[in-house]
């Protein structure tokens, strides 16, 4: 089962998307997740120069071994480039792999441990009264479980607010970046950790006061707080139990966990801007958090996160997948089959994909009740319309950045 063709397909039907096409000599075709938010192009230089022509004449039924060849040949390990890259090719042949034996992802990773996937939305509200409304509104449409953000008083443009952000053009208010935050230069956010602290609790408090104590509620403090900072803010949400909370700390000081923990019984989640499994195992061998938040676009695909979550399901750790609208169908598709086999799920990030995007990618996967599940078409079950695809060319855009008041950076 040769590879013939490696195919790079760059689109941006609301942000951008780069997506590996291999064909082997059978006519098999598998795709592949390559998107990296902000930094696209770099991905596609490096499955196009460096990976494709060694992908040629592969025997794309060797998924483990073609695997390890990326990772330990290239010489230079790791990375978001690298390993954006290498989730690729195995997706790709997971896809092709399903294909070949007329099954869907998840029975070749050991059939269905559940019905579906309990997915979380993105609830967000300048103020407490516009965030009601987009809890409700996420109940109406299905979820069971909302991600709570907030405008913190004071502060303007916030991460995670959809109607502080100014690029809807009058459209609905989607703070995920969908059209994406296209331009020459990324747009700049605020940032107070202090006034930050203090408003939340109260947001929580009212959050639960008004839906009750069933429904799970998770919050997203990307990356913002010192470890004494995020220990204060678990300990002050405890009341109102959280699902979890998520990236209370930069991720480059795993150390700092620690002290979070000693704190607190609020669960916590990090890891999506990992890439390994190397990433992840001191934090699960010191049971320092509770969801790993690894996407299988960014931490080399699913033969190496279903490694890292079959580590982590040893010290009773959870999946949590990341999910934004920057993981395209392909890598959604993915997690979905992913989640579905393994034994210790927990939740899986689910933020909607635009109308634009659903039709470039063709899609088998079911969204019902609150749950997901990824189909049962053979493979991914995902493919990509070429001619919308090729609608959309790549634009410019970066994330955001965030500044204090007295215009220091700060992490976003
Ligand atoms: C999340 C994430 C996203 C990221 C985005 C960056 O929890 O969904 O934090 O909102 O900011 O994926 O590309
Ligand atoms: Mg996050």
């Amino acid at each position: 089962m040769n590879i013939v063709k490696a195919e790079v397909v760059v689109t941006s039907p609301d942000r951008n998307f780069v997506t590996l096409k291999l064909t082997t000599e059978e006519g098999f075709t598998g795709l592949g997740d390559a998107t990296l938010n902000g930094r696209e192009l770099a991905v596609v230089s490096y499955l196009q120069d460096h990976v494709a022509p060694l992908l040629i004449g592969k025997d794309a039924s060797r998924i483990e071994d073609t695997w390890q060849f990326f990772y330990r040949s290239a010489y230079w390990r790791r990375g978001p480039v690298t390993m954006a890259a290498i989730a690729a090719v195995d997706m790709a042949l997971w896809d092709i792999k399903g294909k070949a034996a007329g099954m869907p992802v998840y029975q070749l990773l050991g059939g269905a441990s559940r019905q579906g996937l309990l997915a979380y939305g993105h609830a967000s509200g300048s103020d407490i009264p516009e965030l009601f409304d987009s809890i409700r509104k996420h109940l109406e449409l299905g979820f069971r479980a909302v991600r709570v953000q907030t405008g913190v008083p004071g502060l303007n443009a916030i991460y995670g607010i959809a109607s502080q952000s100014k690029e809807t053009g009058g459209g609905e208010a989607r703070y995920d970046h969908e059209p994406a935050r296209r331009g020459a230069q990324p747009v700049q956010e605020d940032w107070d950790t202090r006034s930050y602290l203090r408003h939340l609790p109260r947001v929580f408090e009212a959050v639960r006061n008004e839906f009750g104590p069933e429904i799970p509620l998770l919050h997203d403090g990307h990356h913002r707080m010192t470890p004494i900072q995020a220990a204060q803010l678990g300990k002050n949400l405890e009341p109102y139990d959280l699902f979890w909370l998520e990236d209370c700390t930069p991720a480059e000081n795993q150390e700092s966990l620690k002290l979070v923990r000693q704190h607190t019984t609020t669960p916590l989640a990090i890891g999506e801007i990992f890439n390994t499994a190397w990433d992840f195992k001191d934090l699960i061998r010191d049971q320092l958090f509770d969801y790993v938040r690894g996407a299988v676009t960014h931490m080399g695909g699913i033969t190496a996160l279903k490694k890292t979550l079959d580590y982590a399901a040893m010290y009773q750790i959870k999946s949590g997948m990341h999910g934004p609208t920057d993981i395209s169908p392909v890598g959604m598709a993915a997690a979905m089959h992913l989640g579905l086999a393994i034994h210790n799920f927990g939740i899986q990030e689910y933020m909607q994909h635009g109308d634009r995007t659903n039709q470039v990618f063709e899609q088998s996967f079911t969204w019902q009740d609150g749950l997901l599940h990824p189909g049962d078409k053979p493979g991914l079950g995902v493919s990509l319309n070429i001619d919308e695809a090729g609608k959309y060319p790549y634009q410019q855009a970066y994330l955001p950045f965030n500044r204090l008041a007295d215009g220091t950076v700060h992490d976003w």
